[in-house]
Formats: C-alpha cells, structure tokens, sequence
C-alpha cells in the first residue's frame, strides 16, 4: 500500500530512534535467518539496534524518536557491478544493431568496447567524473549507498589508471561508498598479442594501481571475443600476488568455464552465467563464489539464454543483482528497473530480487558491514514511500524514496 510523501527533515541528531518502520526481511548471507522487526536504532555511523520496539535497549530508551508511519526500511541498495566511468557514447551503435549488426560483429569491425576505449582515452578526468556522476546521481535517486565500479576501458596504463582514480573521486563527490576493480583484462587492444597485452601492460598496470590503493578487487572478461581461460588465469594468479580478490565476466555469450576457474581462485562472484554449466554452478556452491546477474544486459542484447536460476536456487548459490551500468550492453542506471527484470525476466522472487541488490551484493564485492539491517552493520538505509517490499520489483519508472540515510547521515 503507498503510503504519502511528506516534507522531509533535513537534520537529525547523532543517535535516533527510527520507530514504526516496515523492516524488510533480508536474509543474511550464509544463514535462514531474515532480520526484520519494527525499531531502528541509528547510532552514530551504525546500526545500534534493530527489531522490535518491546526489545529496545535501556540505553536507547531516551534518544530522540522519529516515525517512519509503517514505511519500509531497506538497507541501502548495493550496485555490485557496474562500469560507471567511461567517455563518449554508443547511441550510434545502438541504431546499428537495430538495423541488423550483432554485439559481436560490432567488436570485430573495431567499434563495440574499442570505441568506448578510444574515447575514455581521449576524455580529460573532469569530463569522465561530469559524466560519471550524472548516472550516479540516478542511482543514488533510488536509495544506492554503495556502488562497485570497474575499470577496462583504458587497456593503457594511464587511463586504466585515470578510470580508477576518476572512480575513487566519485565516492568524494557524494555521500556513496565507491569500491572499485580492476579490469584491465576487459579486451585485447587491437593489433596486440593477448599474452603480449597482458606481460607489457594489463598485469604491470594492475601492480601500480594496486600501490597506489586504488584497487578493491579484480575482474576480466572470459569470452571467445576477449580472453582465454588459461590468460584469465594468469590475472588471477598476478592478483593472488597482490592479496586481491578476484571475479569474473563469465559464461555470457557462450561457455568458457569461467566459472569453475573464479571459483578456482575463491571468487567473491562470478557474472552474467547465462551459459552456466552444470558443473559451474556445482564450483560455485563449493566456494560460496556469488552469481552476480545482470539482466539489462541480457534485456539489451535480446538474448535468449537464461542463465540457470533455479539450478543456482537449489545448489544455495546466492544471487546478486546489479545493473552492469555500460555504454554498450547495459546503458543503464536503475536498480529498481533492474529489479523488475530480474524478476520478470529472470522469474527471480521480489524476496530475492531485493537480497540481490543488498546482503548478497554486499558479499560480491568482499564487504560484510553494509546490506543488512543489524546492529553492528553501517546505518546505511533507504525509506521508501511503501509498506510492502515486493512494490520494489513490481513497479516500473516509479522510485519514491522517502529518505537516504549514509553511515548514519540523512541526505
Ligand atoms: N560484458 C559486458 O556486458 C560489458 N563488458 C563485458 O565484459 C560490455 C562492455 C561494452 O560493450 O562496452
Ligand atoms: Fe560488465
């Protein structure tokens, strides 16, 4: 049932009682267990307590109060895989394809990631971050706290590293927590040797960018147009090296056995798996490895293939969703849209499609202090103007956020 908006409040104090909340069940990773209750306790950066009014603490008792009027609560959403920062545009692609042109074909002839990369090359660090916020600003519109963000459209050492830092100043600009990845394995520059491209640039950029702390986690892209599972292997190992975690652009257009090699190297996620095989998902289960699903993609490539959700369901693979924001399959920037597809699409419950955009893309992206309401985890939050979380998968362009609370702060 929609509740009605209303004026907001701009400040609130250190510690405060959100009371009359509509909590939503979000499973905890790793358990049945669904935290949900009543009362919130906001103290400080975290969550002092939730559950029910009955249970709060003594030491909350005389902390200032404000009704959420039975509003949902989640925790804020989580947009595990995307890659925000980029120059230029592919609309000109878009209408080739409408007239016949595949993804592939397009890669091949020279545009497709490449012009993307051509124009990230060209595009100053102001211009990325000008772009890059107008679509994180439509994330955050809809209740994103934190967002992961990759690199991979430089496949040269000083935009790789550009992107990164260009990613790094987005979670400066806005009250949003910014983990970023390195994805220098994302595509083979033209007119290199893959091994090559790896030995001279991918794998020696990784090592800057890793001293330099700017890399959270790193990625590749496993595909007959981009690299080899036995080259993916070698990024991995070079992480391994560095202590990074690892995940994967796996099993998207055909099956590699992506999967099974990120689950190898303890994954925190393997992505997109429209093309899992049986044997994925049994290495997956293994490593506690998340499927990271991403159906915009899917929906923009018109792909046919669903990727194999109730064999991840019932192997206890834990599912995220995100939007793979990108210029070329995933112009997107919604995550309640993304939502919606992922239960219409995908047939996801509105249960799962919601753990998949907060406790298990928290897990996706190595984070275990946001995606849950808690006590202990980050006062990161979304009100929304609804009572049943289900309206969050089932509506489509109507995203009305009451409030965003950040570490604790309402913005
Ligand atoms: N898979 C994707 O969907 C994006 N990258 C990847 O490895 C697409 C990147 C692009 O087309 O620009
Ligand atoms: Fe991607």
């Amino acid at each position: 049932m929609p509740v009605p908006p209303e004026p907001r409040e701009t400040q609130l104090p250190d510690c405060y009682v959100l009371t009359d909340a509509r909590m939503a069940p979000v499973r905890l990773p790793h358990s049945g267990e669904y935290a949900c209750g009543g009362v919130i306790v906001v103290d400080e950066q975290n969550i002092g307590f939730a559950g029910d009014a009955a249970d709060l603490p003594a030491q909350y008792q005389d902390a200032r109060t404000q009704s959420l009027k039975g509003r949902l609560v989640t925790p804020g959403l989580i947009d595990c895989h995307t890659h925000l920062v980029y120059g230029g545009s592919r609309a000109r692609e878009f209408e080739m394809r409408q007239t016949g042109a595949s993804y592939e074909e397009i890669m091949a002839a020279g545009g497709g990631i490449f012009s993307t990369v051509e124009a990230t090359r060209k595009a100053s660090k102001d211009e990325l971050l000008t772009s890059a916020l107008r679509r994180l600003d439509n994330l955050i519109r809809e209740g994103l706290t934190t967002i992961e963000i990759k690199s991979g459209y430089g496949l040269n050492t000083d935009t790789e590293l550009k992107m990164l830092r260009v990613a790094r100043r987005l979670g400066e600009e806005r009250q949003v927590r910014v983990r970023t990845t390195y994805l220098g394995a994302h595509a083979c520059p033209k007119d290199m040797d893959a091994d090559d491209y790896l030995t001279r640039i991918c794998l020696p950029t990784m090592e800057q960018a890793a001293a330099e702390g700017l890399v959270d986690a790193v990625d590749g892209f496993c595909e007959t147009i981009a690299f080899t599972p036995a080259q993916i292997e070698r990024v991995f190992a070079a992480a391994a090296q560095l202590g990074l975690p690892v995940k994967l652009h796996a099993e998207q257009l055909s099956d590699q056995g992506g999967a099974t090699l990120a689950a190898k190297y303890k994954a925190l996620s393997a992505d997109h798996l429209e093309y899992l095989s049986d044997a994925g998902i049994a290495a997956m289960a293994d490593t506690g490895t998340v499927a990271v699903l991403l159906p915009a993609a899917f929906y923009a490539l018109r792909e046919t293939q669903l990727p194999p959700i109730q064999k991840l369901r019932d192997a206890g693979v834990p599912m995220a969703l995100a939007t793979d924001s990108n210029p070329g399959t995933s112009p997107m920037t919604s995550l309640l849209l993304t939502m919606n597809m992922g239960a219409t699409l995908f047939g996801m419950t509105p249960r799962e499609c919601l753990e998949g955009v907060t406790a298990h893309a928290a897990q996706a992206i190595g984070l275990d202090d946001c995606g849950q309401i808690r006590a202990g985890m980050r006062a990161d939050l979304a009100v929304w103007d609804f009572s049943d979380p289900a309206e969050m998968s089932y509506r489509m362009g109507d995203a009305p956020l009451h409030m965003r609370i950040f570490g604790g702060e309402r913005c």
